[in-house]
């Protein structure tokens, strides 16, 4: 790992929301001492409450409240509250369609097209507890009909545009949902990606179903059900811009979002209200530093969480400009994000590890040839970011005046977990750093007794914070079984990480990302890391193949940036070059070229097929989240030429 650290230049710690060590360590120890105090203070000052609650926290294990009694509305939350302050007229959704096409929606004008799309389904017959399925590109209407139904409490999942007919059925079948909403389709890549034909054959088996709310998007000729389709456009004719935010419950489910588990079912995480909000709104300013003339711009797509929290939820309950961009980094050419960036003055940029490989892969002439003054942070998620992208981001991007939030969380989690408040927290390439306050996180072995310093183990919490799940959606069995019952009495991540000296965190990967050679506990991650510190390799993925005497051997797939490579000569050399960075034990004992890895649409690196594609040649696992089956197919068939 890297020893570097690199602290916040001292005008971004002047002027930071929590500037210096002492205040942060002084709010952690707060929340940990007086949780209920903290949270409620909090709760009390940046929300906004139709009535007060009367407890702050309530904990039947596992199953956790917080702020029971209360009465509130995130949508109000996001909007209405900002319309008797200067934000009346600042830009809430700043939107950049593939195209070209832009929007630029004023909180005042998002408010009215929220109020009315929420007419629009209780016209439909829509009531607080009902559901609804989201299925959209990522255009405006998106959030506008997520803090639609957030107004009228009707609970909403969103799935990413990327999951096929079949994946969204389960869904829309799971959450029992009355109507969907979605779009002809949406641009990517300069191709269509066609969403309403995947309803259409969705629907063939889901009875809950009474309509299906369509947005034209791209105008290409599609099938509507007379009775049970009807276009967005239509039904947005003739309805009032008036919409009172329903009084919630504290606890009022608010979304479901399904993430593939270890099983074929796909598991609902639920989120619900005040918690939900506050650890958004919070995190915004802790980890973000938003002020209030900054323009942000999450990567995300909004069918994942980060999406969600830090596209929509987050960014508008602070009342920032939240950049929306539909399409692909690569289209028209590899400098769409950094034309962008210079073109609307974005101050923080928060993407993933995988997007800043691809963008590396391509070469430092396109961020280069813009001009990116006007960053001031930058972030990571989904994924341990190795030392070298990180050095990267922070040098050809960040031109090395922005500090970088590496930020460790979760669907569950709900909110970022263990990251640095950018003005406080010096960081150290590869670690997420230091914890959230109320968030108390340790590193526990097999038996559930701490670690201590600089060990390998599990990553647990040890005492519920405010947005953390509720349960899983119809299962709260597996909710428990999950997250609870490994460690009692803990919420047990399923990632493996450890703490060194200066109690940051160094988050490895999930637990089974981890190979045992002659005995030596390696992580993927690390070798992953050695490998693409080398000059020609773009992206490496490692995974434990079984070997006779050492028990595991190391295999690694990997991308290289473009040139002309003899395959055999670099594989040589790579290996060698593994030996030199980790020991000889971590020597790969094969090296295979690909042209991509398989990846979850949200980017993260599925090495669970890889594990299959080296030890049984095919792959039989849950392939639903995988964002490309080609790359799996390729790598298969290139074995059995071997
Ligand atoms: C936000 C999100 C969660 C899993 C998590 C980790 C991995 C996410 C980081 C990270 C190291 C990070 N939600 N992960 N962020 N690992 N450093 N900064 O990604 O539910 O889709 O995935 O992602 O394994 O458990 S998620």
């Amino acid at each position: 790992m890297s020893e570097k650290i690199y602290a916040a230049p001292a005008e971004f710690v002047t002027r930071a929301n929590v500037s210096g060590m002492e205040n942060y360590r002084a709010l952690w120890q707060q929340a940990a001492d007086r949780p209920e105090e903290f949270w409620g203070e909090l709760a009390e000052k940046e929300l906004d409450w139709f009535e007060k609650f009367s407890h702050v926290f309530e904990w039947d294990p596992p199953f956790a409240k917080w702020f029971a009694g209360g009465k509130i509305n995130v949508s109000h939350n996001c909007l209405d509250r900002h319309l008797t302050t200067a934000r009346k007229n600042k830009v809430a959704i700043l939107w950049e369609g593939e195209p070209g096409d832009q929007r630029m929606i004023s909180y005042q004008e998002l408010h009215r097209l929220v109020c009315r799309f929420a007419n629009v389904l209780k016209s439909l017959g829509l009531q607080t507890g009902d559901r609804a399925i989201v299925y959209m590109p990522m255009i405006p209407e998106l959030p506008v009909a997520m803090l639609a139904c957030a107004r009228l409490g009707v609970t909403f999942s969103v799935v990413f545009g990327g999951f096929s007919a079949e994946a969204l059925q389960a869904r829309i079948q799971d959450l029992g949902a009355k109507v969907v909403i979605t779009a002809d389709g949406g641009w990517r890549r300069a191709k269509e990606v066609r969403l309403k034909p995947a309803v259409d054959e969705a629907l063939s088996d889901c009875p809950t179903v009474q309509h299906v709310v369509v947005v034209k998007r791209t105008g290409s000729e599609i099938a509507m059900q007379p009775g049970r389709d009807l276009w967005w456009h239509d039904l947005d004719t003739n309805v009032s811009d008036d919409c009172p935010a329903v009084p919630l419950d504290s606890e009022h489910p608010l979304f479901v979002l399904y993430t593939s588990g270890t099983t074929g079912k796909p598991k609902g995480i639920l989120h619900t209200t005040a918690g939900y909000l506050l650890g958004n709104h919070m995190t915004m300013k802790w980890v973000f530093d938003i002020k209030e003339e900054d323009t942000y711009w999450c990567s995300a797509d909004i069918g994942w969480v980060t999406g969600h929290s830090y596209i929509v939820f987050g960014p508008l309950s602070v009342g920032t400009t939240t950049v929306m961009y539909e399409g692909s980094p690569d289209t028209p050419a590899y400098d769409r994000w950094w034309r962008m960036i210079e073109k609307y003055r974005i101050n923080v940029l928060y993407t993933s590890p995988t997007a800043i490989r691809a963008l590396i892969r391509q070469g430092d002439k396109w961020p280069e040839s813009h001009d990116l003054s006007s960053l001031r942070l930058l972030g990571s998620v989904g994924e341990p970011i190795n030392p070298a992208a990180w050095e990267w981001y922070h040098r050809v991007i960040g031109k090395g005046r922005c500090p970088i939030v590496d930020t460790w969380w979760q669907t569950e989690t709900g909110c970022i977990m263990i990251a640095p408040m950018p003005g406080a927290v010096p960081q150290k390439p590869g670690s997420a750093t230091l914890p959230m306050p109320g968030v108390i996180p340790d590193i526990i072995d097999l038996e559930g007794q701490p670690v201590g310093d600089d060990r390998e183990g599990f990553l647990i919490i040890r005492r519920p914070w405010p947005s953390i799940s509720r349960t899983l959606w119809g299962d709260p069995k597996r909710y428990a079984e999950q997250y609870w019952q490994r460690a009692p009495g803990v919420y047990f991540t399923g990632d493996a990480a450890r703490r060194d000296s200066d109690g940051y965190y160094w988050v490895l990967g999930r637990v089974d990302d981890v190979m045992n050679v002659s005995g030596h506990r390696l992580s993927t991650m690390e070798v992953e890391s050695a490998l693409v510190r080398h000059p020609a390799v773009a992206e490496a993925a490692v995974v434990g193949k079984p070997h006779e005497i050492t028990g595991q051997a190391v295999c690694a797939f990997v991308t290289l940036k473009q040139g002309d490579w003899n395959h055999e000569e670099l594989g040589r050399e790579l290996r060698q070059w593994v030996a030199e960075k980790i020991g000889a034990f971590a020597r790969p004992e094969e090296i295979r070229f690909s042209d991509g890895l398989p990846k979850t649409r949200s980017g993260k690196i599925m090495r669970r097929l890889l594990r299959e594609i080296v030890t049984s040649h095919t792959v039989t696992g849950d392939v639903t989240t995988l964002e490309d089956m080609n790359v799996v197919t390729k790598l298969a068939a290139q074995h059995d030429e071997d």
